[in-house]
């Protein structure tokens, strides 16, 4: 087979693992990779190569398929979103925030809610958004405002939704309101469609990267949907839903800064190999070596730290929470350093925008605030530690 996946992405993997890797890698280096630079200049939102991705069944990769979905495993999912950020994290991570929440629907859904859904997610006719945060509410989501309110075979919802990916371009919001009391447990998931009257969206937020993909409010002024929209037919689990969401899109972010940093280094060691200073190549300088083999080193522990993370989820192991949020943290750290020392590496080069390597590490730094910030996961991960 010919090989496309970068090297070291995909060692040790058998033979069907190895063709879902190679179908992804040879999707974002035709599809993604040529156009990376551009959508990031003219702030660019690929939906038409988002709809293509889909068709190569990368619009529910952890659905099951009796709806529409892939059928695929978390770990083949990671895999994937490597493969597509080496590409443009961007990209990749916005279609990471559209499967978290197909795989919600198609989770906690109704059969209704399952068949009139799932097939027009996965083929991304439907783009999905992520709607938890608030503007009095980000790390703290339990305390968010957002009301919904039951009238009759309705229900309305009133609040304002913060930092949306996807907002105003979306078809569908996935949006976490309070139904009851104060806390987790007055919280439940709807189903919004875009076109509903009351819906409405901010201004484009100005954003250091993540330019490939919307960042805006979503505003609910009394939007009214069906009873039928909540999801899962009952009231109060709706944090759950959205954290167990968050799980898996923690480690989606994380395998979106392993690909982004993984392409970093590529470059930088391509570079050094050939850029001349004293007399020498730079890689022949030892210290430059060094450099080079503790950033390999952490893309190795990060790959295979996530790759753990993620067969626990896939496992449902008891402690999955812990070890998504550790290899979040981990990873997205990591991995940003990485992208900076390739920066480093390629001196004054290294921040002129051709060279691609300032977009990667602008992408990434957002990786470490979204989907629960490093700070959070450590709060999860030490919670964990003093429960033991
Ligand atoms: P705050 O919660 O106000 O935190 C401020 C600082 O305090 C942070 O450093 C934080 O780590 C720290 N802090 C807070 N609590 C503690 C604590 N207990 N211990 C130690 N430190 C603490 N949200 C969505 O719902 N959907 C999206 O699609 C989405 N997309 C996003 C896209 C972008 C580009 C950005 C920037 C954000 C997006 N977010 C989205 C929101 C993101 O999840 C929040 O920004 C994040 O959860 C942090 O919330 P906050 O910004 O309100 O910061
Ligand atoms: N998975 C499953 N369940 C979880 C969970 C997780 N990761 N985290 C919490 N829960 C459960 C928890 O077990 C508890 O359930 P129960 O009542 O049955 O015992 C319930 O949720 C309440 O949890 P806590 O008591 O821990 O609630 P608390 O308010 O103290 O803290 C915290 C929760 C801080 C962990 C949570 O608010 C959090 O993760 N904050 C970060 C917010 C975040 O990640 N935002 C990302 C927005 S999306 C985004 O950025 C995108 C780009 C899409």
């Amino acid at each position: 087979m010919t090989t496309t996946a970068p090297a070291g992405t995909a060692v040790g993997l058998d033979d069907d693992e190895r063709v879902i890797v190679e179908t992804a890698a040879a999707f974002a280096a035709k599809r993604l990779a040529p156009h990376a630079l551009e959508w990031d200049s003219t702030d660019h939102f690929p939906v038409e190569e988002l709809r293509e991705a889909a068709q190569l069944g990368m619009g529910a990769i952890y659905c099951n398929e009796d709806a529409g979905g892939s059928g695929l495993r978390r770990l083949d999912g990671v895999r994937i979103f490597e493969q597509l950020a080496y590409a443009d994290p961007a990209v990749a991570a916005f279609l990471s925030i559209h499967n978290m929440c197909t795989w919600m629907v198609d989770s906690y859904g109704t059969d209704e809610q399952r068949a009139h859904w799932i097939p027009r997610l996965a083929s991304m006719e439907t783009i999905a958004s992520y709607c938890l945060t608030e503007p009095g509410a980000g790390s703290d989501a339990a305390a968010l405002s957002t009301r919904a309110e039951k009238v009759g075979d309705h229900y309305v919802l009133s609040g304002v939704k913060q930092f949306i990916s996807g907002a105003g371009s979306s078809d569908l919001y996935v949006v976490m309101a309070r139904t009851g009391g104060d806390g987790p447990k007055g919280i439940s998931t709807f189903l919004v469609e875009k076109g509903s009257d009351g819906l409405s969206f901010g201004a484009q937020e100005h954003k250091m990267g993540w330019h490939a993909q919307p960042t805006a409010q979503v505003i609910l002024d009394e939007v009214r949907v069906p009873a039928t929209n909540l999801l899962g037919e009952q009231e109060g689990i709706g944090f759950g839903i959205a954290m167990n969401g968050l799980n898996g899109g923690r480690l989606n972010i994380a395998a979106s800064s392993l690909g982004g940093a993984q392409a970093a280094f590529d470059k930088a060691a391509s570079y050094v190999a050939s850029r001349k200073a004293f007399g020498n190549n730079l890689i022949d300088e030892p210290t430059i070596r060094f450099t080079l083999a503790d950033m390999a080193t952490s893309l190795q522990t990060s790959r295979l730290m996530l790759w753990h993370a993620a067969s626990s989820l896939d496992a449902n192991a008891h402690d999955k929470v812990e070890q998504c949020a550790m290899a979040k943290r981990y990873v997205t750290d990591a991995c940003y350093t990485v992208a900076d020392q390739a920066l480093q590496l390629h001196g004054g080069y290294g921040y002129l925008t051709e060279y691609g390597i300032e977009k990667i590490v602008r992408d990434l730094r957002v990786h470490r605030i979204l989907e629960g910030t490093n700070e959070i996961m450590r709060v999860v991960v030490g919670r964990s530690v003093a429960a033991r």
